[in-house]
């Protein structure tokens, strides 16, 4: 069985640790929405977040980042005043931003770079960034665009915020693989990632929303929703900036029945109905990676209900 699982970071890494454990052939589509340049290193949080948790090398508290950092490097960038002071690269994270920006630099695409990292963290499935070309996620915050990192970051998105804007996606074409792995997947799931910052630039990738609206497989979500609150993270400012209720319905209407065949939703919200989709409820803290592959299980099983 092939399963192809949209992800987002800390949400999605998490999820495809349960995924893992059902031992199918297993497809990580990650956003590269988040991806940035800060000190002349190009980095990619949520590829780094899944690879580093599915390597065994994360840093598990904060969710990104590596296990057992140090921050000398930080320490003295911030000593020269170097900007951003707000973004903090750990002096081992450092060495993947090196070996990335060197590699992007001598010309190979972004998904050549995540093969090459992924030959020393053996995350255990297949890991393609959306697309590998430069798609940022950009908010609109009184009408001055600034990019994601600094909105999330610096500002924990207290500042009044306009909209979000995927800059380069309309021009993005979808990385090798990814629509292929689509169409010949038995089972596709969307992590229970953050769906506006996360999932949705998956989604503004030109061709991917069609490949999965037009696979054989079912389509199947899982809410980050847990009884009207984000589980961590800022997906309620994120669906409040877009009007959208913060609720396991309000984030199953967004993706909406052309997209899902089923929702899964946690018990606290059993009884949330999604126009054109086949709910169920059943509990969603992925406590651990047994309780995780349990989800994850029946989450596939919904689909072939
Ligand atoms: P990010 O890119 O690091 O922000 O991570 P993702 O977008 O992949 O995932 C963030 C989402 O994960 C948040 O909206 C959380 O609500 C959700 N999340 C984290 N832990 C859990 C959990 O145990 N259960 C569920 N259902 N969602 C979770
Ligand atoms: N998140 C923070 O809250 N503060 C940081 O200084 C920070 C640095 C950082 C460096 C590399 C990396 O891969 C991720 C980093 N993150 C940091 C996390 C990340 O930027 C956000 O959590 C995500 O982009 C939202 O998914
Ligand atoms: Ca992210």
């Amino acid at each position: 069985m092939h399963v192809v699982v949209l992800a987002g970071g800390i949400g999605g890494a998490k999820f495809l640790s349960g995924v893992r454990e059902l031992g199918h052939e297993v497809t990580a589509v990650i956003n590269t929405g988040d991806d940035v340049t800060m000190h002349g290193l190009r980095i990619t949080p949520d590829l780094d977040s899944v690879m580093y948790t599915l390597g065994g090398g994360a840093d598990a508290e904060r969710g990104w980042g590596r296990a057992g950092e140090t921050w000398t490097v930080k320490e003295e960038l911030a000593a020269y005043g170097a900007e951003p002071t707000w973004f903090g690269l750990g002096d081992r994270d450092i060495a993947t931003h090196l070996v990335r920006t060197r590699m992007l630099a001598a010309g190979n695409p972004l998904s050549a770079v995540v093969e090459a990292l992924c030959d020393r963290w053996k995350p255990g499935v297949r890991m393609l960034p959306m697309t590998d070309d430069r798609v940022e996620t950009h908010v609109i915050t009184e009408g001055t665009a600034i990019h994601f990192q600094e909105w999330w970051v610096r500002h924990r998105g207290q500042v009044p915020t306009e909209r979000f804007v995927f800059t380069g996606a309309a021009a993005a074409k979808p990385a090798p693989g990814v629509l292929e792995a689509i169409a010949a997947a038995d089972a596709i799931l969307i992590a229970p990632s953050n769906p506006v910052v996360s999932i949705a630039p998956i989604l503004a990738v030109p061709g991917v929303r069609d490949a999965l609206v037009a696979a054989p497989a079912p389509v199947v979500g899982v809410s980050p929703i847990i009884g009207g609150a984000p589980v961590r993270g800022m997906a309620d400012i994120c669906l409040e900036t877009l009007g959208i209720e913060v609720t396991a319905s309000g984030v199953g209407d967004l993706y909406g029945p052309e997209l899902l065949d089923g929702w899964l939703v946690d018990t606290a919200d059993a009884g949330a109905a999604v126009e054109g989709v086949t709910v169920s409820a059943r509990p969603l803290w992925m406590t651990d990676v047994a309780e995780t592959a349990a989800i994850a299980a029946d989450a596939i099983a919904l689909g072939e209900r």
